[in-house]
């Protein structure tokens, strides 16, 4: 296949590229936090989307080498941030196959010096779908690093409430399947104000993901998200970008 071939040799040639997406405080209405997502520069086809290669990096295993370039470049970029600022960066299912996890990131966090207590790490429900014991014992070895971790696109999963009995997550970023449709949908506000008493019972943080406009801000806001990430604040942008905004905040 012409793709994978592509995506094993755009490893090798590093023709990618993070952009970072802010996470606002709802209360300071401050920057919080970035979050990598990684886009690749095809040679023939330009800009191409993670939507669309990501899937074959997952099946072809190229995930690996592609995350663990994507969290390097990270905290080397986000090394330079003011303090205050965090930085998000996804990981696959697939990544937590590999036993030496934890440790990459360990290494990754030295060779960058990185603060570990910067970092979140993003990861998805499909983590713990099959009560995987190994799979646990990682997530209990990356917090023991300093770091935080993040369930993504809560709720979209299966049974998503069991995970919270058996793994303590520092934060719950909530799909933004419930925020699209909050302005029609009063039912969708009953369940981002259930998500967020949850998350705050727990002490866990919350994330309103996909914010678009300004009435679904209040909305998520009176809820008591945490904090918002989305179109209404701002797009993804490439890193350069993302500093000028932190910077002006700071
Ligand atoms: O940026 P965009 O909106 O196209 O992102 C699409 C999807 O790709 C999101 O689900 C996001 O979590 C995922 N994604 C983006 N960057 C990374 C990455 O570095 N690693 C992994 N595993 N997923 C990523
Ligand atoms: O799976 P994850 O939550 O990491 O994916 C984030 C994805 O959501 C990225 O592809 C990002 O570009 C996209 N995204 C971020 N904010 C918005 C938004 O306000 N509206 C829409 N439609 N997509 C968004
Ligand atoms: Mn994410
Ligand atoms: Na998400």
């Amino acid at each position: 296949r012409k793709l994978e071939a592509d995506l094993r040799r755009g490893i090798e040639l590093e023709q990618f590229e993070l952009y970072f997406q802010p996470l606002v405080s709802l209360s300071t209405r401050r920057v919080v936090s970035g979050e990598a997502l990684i886009r690749w520069h095809h040679p023939e086809r330009g800009m191409i989307s993670p939507g669309e290669f990501i899937p074959l990096a997952e099946e072809t295993g190229l995930i690996n080498a592609l995350g663990e370039w994507a969290l390097r470049r990270a905290l080397g970029q986000a090394r330079d941030w003011p303090s205050g600022v965090r930085v998000s960066v996804n990981l696959s299912p697939v990544q937590f196959r590999e036993p030496g996890l934890p440790e990459l990131i360990k290494r990754v966090l030295e060779e960058t010096g990185f603060p570990s207590n910067r970092l979140d790490l993003e990861i998805t429900e499909s983590v713990l779908l099959q009560n995987n014991i190994t799979n646990l014992d990682a997530l209990h070895r990356l917090r023991a690093l300093g770091l935080r971790i993040a369930l993504d696109d809560f709720g979209t999963g299966y049974s998503s409430l069991s995970y919270l009995q058996r793994f303590p997550f520092d934060k719950l970023k909530i799909d933004q399947s419930f925020v699209r449709d909050l302005e029609s949908r009063p039912e969708s506000v009953a369940i981002i104000q259930s998500i967020t008493n949850l998350a705050r019972n727990l002490k866990m943080a919350t994330t309103a993901e996909g914010v678009e406009t300004l009435a679904q801000v209040d909305i998520v806001t009176a809820a008591g998200c945490t904090e918002a990430q989305g179109y209404y604040f701002n797009r993804p942008m490439p890193e350069a970008d993302f500093r000028a905004l932190i910077g002006k905040e700071n």
